[in-house]
């Protein structure tokens, strides 16, 4: 997908609620699917600048904002009451919609996309890569909060934003119709990633099959776990509040742990393109357990518990063959920084999982450990 540049953006802000004038407005983040920017606003009365986040969500992958919108402002305000009656800052620990001046909570432009905002949180980081444990574990501990804190919201209120999200079978069959359809001629240099692929197929329903039969309980998920959908507090370090909620509808607890653990518990970047920098850390997957069991473990089933490692080794699978389907393609949903980014990101996510493969009874082992707590 192309990248919207500042100046198409700044376009769209008179139609927000913002108290003051624009100073700047720049690209932000490193997310691949929405187009992020960061907007400062002199304000007019207090002399102070207050900053925002404005986003385009990629037409690609949502195709219904309105019931997106709808999720997000139901979610968050759900959140910020319970924050709130915990004692905590509801405008840190939450993301807060900036109304719109129509009084709804996005607007749309003339070729029908849509722009909404947050307000910006200050004081914060993200992380492009687990650097240490501690960030990891806390990133875990965001996960299992936010999962926990959504526990007993109404499920059935939330819209499907992307029907079949973590549907690996259907990813699967994504990746055979675009082999089939080979629509940017890259099948023939790819041929050894498709197989890779391909020889996997009978594990795709592993999950599936354990929620059909009634093993595996639907919860609200976030369903994008990944380390930079967390903001850090700059001050104190720990996880302070959980973004990108785009995806949050029901979903199994494997896919948020699975999701978090192939992004954090691997050595290398997502997009590293040298193979041999690329191994799975189990110091990294306890870690993770430690700070996502530590808050949800005593609300887990053991038969979820224990299909945590088949999580991981499926969102790992999952988004590697989902990166290979749209290099196919042709690089119409992720963005890319470069022609080959995501056939290297497949190849990543792949090297990925065949080191996962070979520790897969340490998974099953350290998470067997919680069930005995
Ligand atoms: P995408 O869906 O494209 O991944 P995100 O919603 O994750 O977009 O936003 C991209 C990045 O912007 C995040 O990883 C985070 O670093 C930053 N970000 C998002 N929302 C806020 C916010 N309200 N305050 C500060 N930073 C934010
Ligand atoms: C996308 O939006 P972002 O960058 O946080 C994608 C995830 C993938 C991830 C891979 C809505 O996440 O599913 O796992 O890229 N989000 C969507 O990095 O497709
Ligand atoms: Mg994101």
């Amino acid at each position: 997908m192309p990248k919207y540049m500042p100046e198409e953006a700044v376009k769209h802000l008179e139609r927000f609620d913002l108290n003051g004038r624009v100073t700047s407005v720049e690209r932000y983040g490193c997310g691949h699917i929405n187009d992020t920017f960061m907007v400062s606003v002199c304000e007019e009365d207090a002399q102070r600048e207050q900053r925002y986040i404005l986003q385009r969500l990629s037409p690609v992958a949502f195709h219904e904002p309105e019931k997106l919108m709808e999720n997000v402002s139901r979610v968050t305000a759900y959140m910020k009451d319970v924050v709130a009656r915990r004692g905590g800052d509801p405008a840190r620990e939450t993301l807060v919609v900036v109304p719109a001046k129509d009084g709804g909570n996005y607007i749309l432009d003339a070729d029908g996309s849509c722009w909404r905002m947050y307000l910006f949180i200050e004081d914060t980081f993200t992380c492009q890569q687990a650097e240490n444990t501690d960030v990891f574990r806390e990133s875990g501990r965001a996960f299992g909060a936010f999962q926990r804190v959504l526990a007993d919201y109404p499920a059935a209120t939330l819209h499907e934003t992307i029907p079949n999200f973590h549907h690996t079978v259907k990813r699967f069959e994504a990746l055979e119709a675009a082999i089939a359809g080979n629509a940017a001629g890259r099948a023939d240099s790819v041929r050894e990633e498709i197989t890779f692929a391909l020889e996997r197929k009978a594990r795709t329903s592993a999950l599936l099959d354990g929620l059909e039969k009634g093993e595996l309980p639907l919860r609200v998920t976030h369903n994008d776990t990944k380390l930079n959908n967390v903001l850090m507090d700059a001050r104190t370090g720990k996880a302070l509040c959980v973004v990108d909620l785009d995806t949050v509808m029901p979903g199994l607890c494997a896919y948020d742990f699975g999701d978090a653990i192939r992004f954090g518990a691997n050595t290398a970047a997502e997009d590293e393109s040298d193979l041999e920098k690329i191994h799975f850390s189990m110091e990294m997957f306890r870690a993770y357990c430690e700070g996502y069991l530590g808050e949800v473990g005593d609300m887990l089933t053991e038969n979820e518990i224990r299909t945590l490692p088949l999580g991981a080794w499926m969102m790992t699978y999952e988004v590697g063959i989902r990166f290979l389907t749209d290099y196919l393609n042709g690089d119409v949903y992720f963005h890319v920084a470069y022609p080959e980014h995501n056939l290297v990101r497949a190849r990543n996510q792949f090297a990925l999982l065949k080191d996962m493969e070979r520790n897969e009874q340490a998974m099953q082992a350290a998470v067997a450990e919680w069930l005995t707590r």
